[in-house]
């Protein structure tokens, strides 16, 4: 008697079994040892710099697959994407050449109508001809891919990557090759329990490429990373290092800033790095007012790369936040990835236009990107219009924080964010959460994140959006997970979810720490155009009144720093259901979908241009 089919790897059972019994996902997604090796995924630091990419943007051929049907094999493995020749009898039950096309990038979700409440599995397709160089190494850029992605080319499973808003580089030298080559990615949109963030938002979940995706290629051994910062503790000096993928030990590197006459040379070590410290006095220093950018250019072998880059410190000294030494009030708003006129997820320079001149014209300083980091678009133009960033990630309410393998995956989405971002001056503070419950496994988890945080990048400052406790009369901020972060930002909705505008007039406010604080959303509903008396719910006038009082209330808070009430533009969520007012938008915004201002846009305005919002000191 054989029990041999009883131990056969689960995938080749599957295969025999045609996959119609088969837990697909799952035996795909642990990556089972009949599985290919996928190498890891990296980022490639300021590869939106790289002049020798090939954009992939543009139209994909698509197969929606809500059973996840083309993870078989045979006729219904869609990763080898083939397409049979005229008179061919063998049976495919697919065909990527046949189907419709979509645009990358861009959510589904907003391009067809049929696929507005589509949440799955998704499969992009498109061809590329290329003529890969020998010495030179390929990569693929991902800008983001909401929620799980796998990439095969020309048939072969190149990665696997979690996490639906950070870019991440697939290394394909080995797969491309000359004339045609397929792109096969599979997307799968579906929320899970142990994901970040986990089942239940108040935003939508747009799936898909929601942003760019390209084709870089870089010399065998290139700058894959460097750090450069203007050292704290003298402002005289650039600090940093330059990282080289695959060099030898010894490699010469330099980094020069022509217009400021600096250059800084060194070789790498043994694991491709090279301390960089270079004097530099007399610089400009990049702040809102003067948000001034130095070329930079790094230079590692056979590599160039180029930046644009500020130069500024940020810390904390007691209850301040000090730019460049000096103490500063962080007068901002929060932004949903929303893409204002014809929503669906920010992708172009056009949608960020909008935005972020509406935050000029309320005269902010800073914003808040919630829940989780934006396309890079977004922090590239901050930085040359000197708006200060508060950048997250989506550990939003409560995800699975006894679980070691989602503190795994908020860690990776925190590492992507980091170094895709760590070049941008704007960015001064990172936030590991928003809203989480206080309990033991809630505090070690993100005590944990606030200490990688500070590993991986020293030079700034670890903040989160803490729930506050008590009721309209008393307030308390004593959250313990405050004891781990540099700058508490606070949540609070009064005269929204407890008691009227007015009662923020009495407040009284409890704060265990003597640090800096930011109150991170603050707000209620209107819908734009709709007007009445200061006391009837989602009215222009409600609203404003609110942020009048509530601007009044935080005044009183000493040492309050900062501000980004919730939210500058009305966006898309499945849980804001009122027929007639919010018809699927969450309507907190200061402006609604469409661009129109609401009465409150001009209250917080009128705050921010007499500084009588928060206090630097
Ligand atoms: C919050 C959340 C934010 C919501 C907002 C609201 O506390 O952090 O994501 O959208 O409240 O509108 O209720």
């Amino acid at each position: 008697m054989s029990h041999t089919r009883f131990v056969l790897p689960k995938a080749a059972v599957c295969t025999a079994l045609l996959l119609l019994v088969c837990p697909i996902p799952a035996v795909l997604y642990a990556q089972s040892a009949a599985a290919p090796a996928t190498p890891p995924t990296t980022v490639l630091v300021a590869v939106d710099q790289r002049t020798t990419q090939q954009s992939l943007n543009g139209d994909w051929h698509y197969i929606l697959d809500p059973y996840q049907n083309g993870l078989g094999s045979g006729r219904n493995g869609y990763p080898a994407d083939e397409e049979l020749p005229a008179g061919s009898n063998k049976l495919i039950e697919y065909s990527f050449a046949k189907s419709p096309t979509i645009k990358v990038p861009g959510d589904w979700n907003t391009q067809k109508e049929s696929l507005m409440n589509y949440e799955g599995g998704f499969w992009y397709e498109r061809h590329v001809q290329l003529q890969p160089l020998p010495g030179r190494r390929s990569f693929l850029h991902i800008g983001a891919a909401n929620y799980r992605a796998r990439v095969w080319i020309n048939g072969k499973l190149q990665c696997i990557h979690e996490g639906g808003f950070t870019a991440f580089d697939c290394e394909v030298t080995n797969t491309v090759k000359s004339g045609d080559n397929s792109i096969v990615i599979f997307v799968d949109s579906t929320r899970i329990a142990d994901g970040v963030p986990t089942l239940k938002t108040d935003w939508y979940n747009y799936g898909g490429l929601t942003r760019d995706v390209s084709l870089v290629t870089v010399p065998v051994s290139f700058i894959d990373d460097f750090d450069l910062h203007l050292d704290r503790a003298t402002r005289s000096r650039i600090e940093g290092y330059v990282h080289v993928d695959g060099a030898q030990a010894g490699t010469q590197v330099s980094v020069e800033l022509p217009d400021a006459k600096l250059r800084a040379e060194g070789v790498t070590d043994a694991n491709g790095r090279v301390a960089i410290s270079l004097p530099a006095t007399g610089l400009t220093l990049w702040s809102p007012e003067t948000p001034k950018l130095y070329h930079v250019v790094l230079k590692a072998g056979a590599d160039t790369l180029t930046d644009e880059i500020g130069f500024r410190t940020i810390e904390v000294s007691g209850s301040r936040i000090l730019l460049n030494g000096a103490p500063v009030t962080l007068h901002g708003v929060s932004i949903h990835a929303e893409a204002p006129f014809r929503t669906g997820r920010v992708n172009n320079d056009q949608d960020v236009d909008a935005l972020l001149g509406w935050v000029k014209e309320l005269g902010g300083n800073f914003m808040r990107l919630a829940h989780y980091p934006h396309d890079q678009r977004m922090t590239r133009a901050a930085v040359k219009l000197g708006i200060l960033i508060w950048s997250e990630v989506p550990v939003y309410w409560a995800v699975e924080f006894d679980r070691e393998d989602v503190f795994a995956k908020s860690q990776q989405q925190l590492h992507e964010e980091i170094r895709r971002d760590r070049d941008k001056a704007s960015v001064i503070l990172w936030s590991i959460a928003n809203e989480t419950p206080n309990n033991a496994s809630r505090t070690a988890f993100l005590t944990r994140s606030a200490e990688f945080v500070h590993q991986e990048d020293a030079t700034r400052l670890v903040t989160a959006a803490l729930l506050v406790r008590g009721d309209v009369k008393t307030k308390v901020i004593d959250d313990p997970l405050g004891k781990a972060l540099d700058v508490i930002g606070f949540n609070e909705y009064i005269g929204w979810y407890e008691g009227v505008p007015a009662d923020s007039d009495a407040t009284e406010w409890k704060i265990s720490y003597d640090k800096p604080l930011i109150v991170s959303e603050f707000g209620g509903g209107a819908k734009a155009g709709l007007h009445g008396t200061i006391d009837q719910r989602w009215t222009e006038e409600y609203q404003a009144d609110l942020y009048r009082h509530q601007i009044g209330m935080l005044n009183k808070i000493p040492q309050l720093r900062g501000s980004t009430p919730w939210v500058l533009m009305d966006f898309r969520s499945p849980v804001r259901e009122l027929p007639g007012i919010q018809d699927g938008f969450n309507r907190k915004g200061l402006v609604s979908d469409q661009g129109k201002k609401k009465a409150a846009f001009f209250i917080l305005q009128k705050a921010y241009k007499e500084n009588n919002l928060g206090h630097a000191e």
